[in-house]
C-alpha cells in the first residue's frame, strides 16, 4: 500500500507542478527599463489582473490593475477574460507574452488571445502594447462589446493624480512629472473615475456600458475603453490599448486582424511587432497555426487589404491582389505550423507604412475541398 499511494502522491505533484509551470503566476516583460507585469487570469474572480509598469531607472511602480472583460449580445453582465474553457500562452521573449483562452468561459463561441508588447523608447521612456484578438468560433454571427480597464497610480501614490484627454486617450501625470498614456485605439466609449466607480461597472453583476464620462478628472484615476463589433463566422478583430509611458508614441507598432477564415482552428499571428528601431536590427515574422502536420501552405504578403471577390472560387483573399509583393511557401513543420521572418530595413522612411498578411494550407478536408485561409493580418510599422 504504501509505495502505491507514495508513487501516486509524487505523480500527482509533478503532474500539478507542470500544470503550474505551463501558466506562470504572472507575466513579465522587460525593455531597458521599462518593466511590464500582468498577473494570471483568475478561474472565478472576475476582477481585473495585477499590473506593475515600471519605465525609469527609480523603479517605481505606476500600475496598479489592467485587464479585459467581454459581453456577448444577450449577456446580463460583462466577464473578465478567465481561466476557464483552457488557457495557455507565457513569456515567448523579454518583449512579448500572450495569453490564449482556447475556449472563452467554454461557451463554444469564441476564442481570444492576450497580447503584450513591451519596448524601451529610452532610459525613462517606453511603451506597452496590450492587444486583444477574438475569433467567433461558432457558426452564427456574434455581437460583442470588449472593454479594456486600468487603474494607473503615478509614482506609486493614488488620489493625486490629474488626467487630462478625451474618449481615445487617457493622459495621467501627478507631480512628479511622470506622464502615462492609456490610449484605446478606435475606441467607441470611454470612462474615468475615481476608484472603484469605473471597475464596479464592469466587475458587478449587472449590464453596463461605458458612459462616457470623460477627463479631466483629479484623484485615484481609473479608465476603461469599450469597443462593439459584429463578427461572422470565423470572424477575427484586434482591440489595442496602448500604455505609453514618458513618450508620445505618435506611431506605434501595430498588428490587427481583419476578415473571416473559413475555419477556426487555423490562424495567422505575430509574435513580436514590427518596429523601426535604429540603435538594433529587428525583423517582424509572419506565423500560421492549426495548420495539418506536413501540409504544403502559403504566406502571403501584400500592400493593401481586400473585401473578398469571387477570385479563386473557394477562397477569400484578403489581400489586394495586384499589391501582393511576396509569397512564401513550403510545408508545415510536425506541429502544423511555419513562419516567414522579414528583415527591417534601419532606415526611418518604412515609419507608418502596414503590410497585409494571409496563410494558406492544403487540406481536402476543407469546406471547399482543397484548402483553409485564414483571416487576414495587418502590421504597421512603427517607431518610439
Ligand atoms: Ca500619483
Ligand atoms: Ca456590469
Ligand atoms: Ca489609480
Amino acid at each position: 500500500m504504501w509505495p502505491t499511494q507514495r508513487m501516486l502522491s509524487l505523480r500527482l505533484t509533478v503532474a500539478a507542478g507542470l500544470l503550474a509551470a505551463a501558466v506562470p503566476a504572472q507575466l513579465t516583460l522587460t525593455s531597458g527599463n521599462l518593466v511590464f507585469e500582468s498577473a494570471d487570469p483568475a478561474v472565478a474572480s472576475h476582477s481585473p489582473r495585477a499590473l506593475d509598469l515600471l519605465s525609469d531607472p527609480l523603479q517605481i511602480d505606476h500600475g496598479y490593475e489592467h485587464w479585459w472583460f467581454y459581453r456577448l449580445a444577450g449577456d446580463t453582465r460583462e466577464y473578465s477574460l478567465r481561466d476557464v474553457g483552457g488557457l495557455g500562452g507565457g513569456a515567448l521573449n523579454s518583449e512579448h507574452g500572450d495569453r490564449d483562452f482556447f475556449d472563452v468561459d467554454g461557451r463554444g463561441l469564441l476564442k481570444a488571445s492576450l497580447d503584450f508588447d513591451a519596448y524601451s523608447a529610452g532610459p525613462t521612456s517606453g511603451l506597452v502594447v496590450s492587444r486583444l484578438t477574438v475569433m467567433n468560433t461558432s457558426a452564427a454571427p456574434l455581437t460583442l462589446d470588449t472593454f479594456c480597464y486600468t487603474d494607473l497610480d503615478i509614482a506609486g501614490t493614488a488620489g493625486d493624480d490629474l488626467v487630462t484627454g478625451d474618449g481615445e486617450s487617457h493622459l495621467v501625470t501627478d507631480s512628479t512629472g511622470v506622464l502615462i498614456e492609456v490610449r484605446g485605439i478606435g475606441a467607441n466609449a470611454s470612462q474615468v473615475g475615481n476608484y472603484p466607480s469605473v471597475r464596479s461597472l464592469l466587475t458587478n453583476a449587472a449590464l453596463d456600458d461605458l458612459n462616457n464620462t470623460l477627463p479631466p478628472l483629479t484623484g485615484d484615476y481609473t479608465g476603461a475603453f469599450q469597443w462593439t463589433a459584429t463578427l461572422a463566422p470565423f470572424e477575427q478583430r484586434t482591440f489595442t490599448v496602448l500604455l505609453a509611458a514618458n513618450t508620445p508614441a505618435n506611431v506605434p507598432p501595430a498588428v490587427e486582424h481583419y476578415g473571416a477564415g473559413n475555419g477556426s482552428h487555423f490562424e495567422t499571428f505575430a509574435t513580436e511587432l514590427p518596429l523601426q528601431d535604429l540603435t538594433q536590427p529587428r525583423t517582424f515574422s509572419v506565423r500560421m497555426k492549426g495548420a495539418l502536420p506536413n501540409s504544403e501552405y502559403r504566406i502571403i504578403t501584400g500592400l493593401d487589404p481586400w473585401m473578398p471577390q469571387p477570385f479563386v472560387p473557394g477562397i477569400d483573399l484578403w489581400v489586394l491582389p495586384p499589391s501582393i509583393i511576396a509569397v512564401y511557401g513550403g510545408f508545415t513543420d510536425a506541429s502544423g505550423e511555419a513562419a516567414v521572418t522579414y528583415q527591417l530595413p534601419n532606415s526611418a522612411y518604412l515609419t507608418g507604412i502596414s503590410t497585409y498578411h494571409q496563410c494558406f494550407h492544403v487540406d481536402p478536408a476543407a469546406p471547399n475541398g482543397f484548402a483553409y485561409f485564414t483571416p487576414g493580418m495587418r502590421a504597421t510599422i512603427g517607431r518610439l
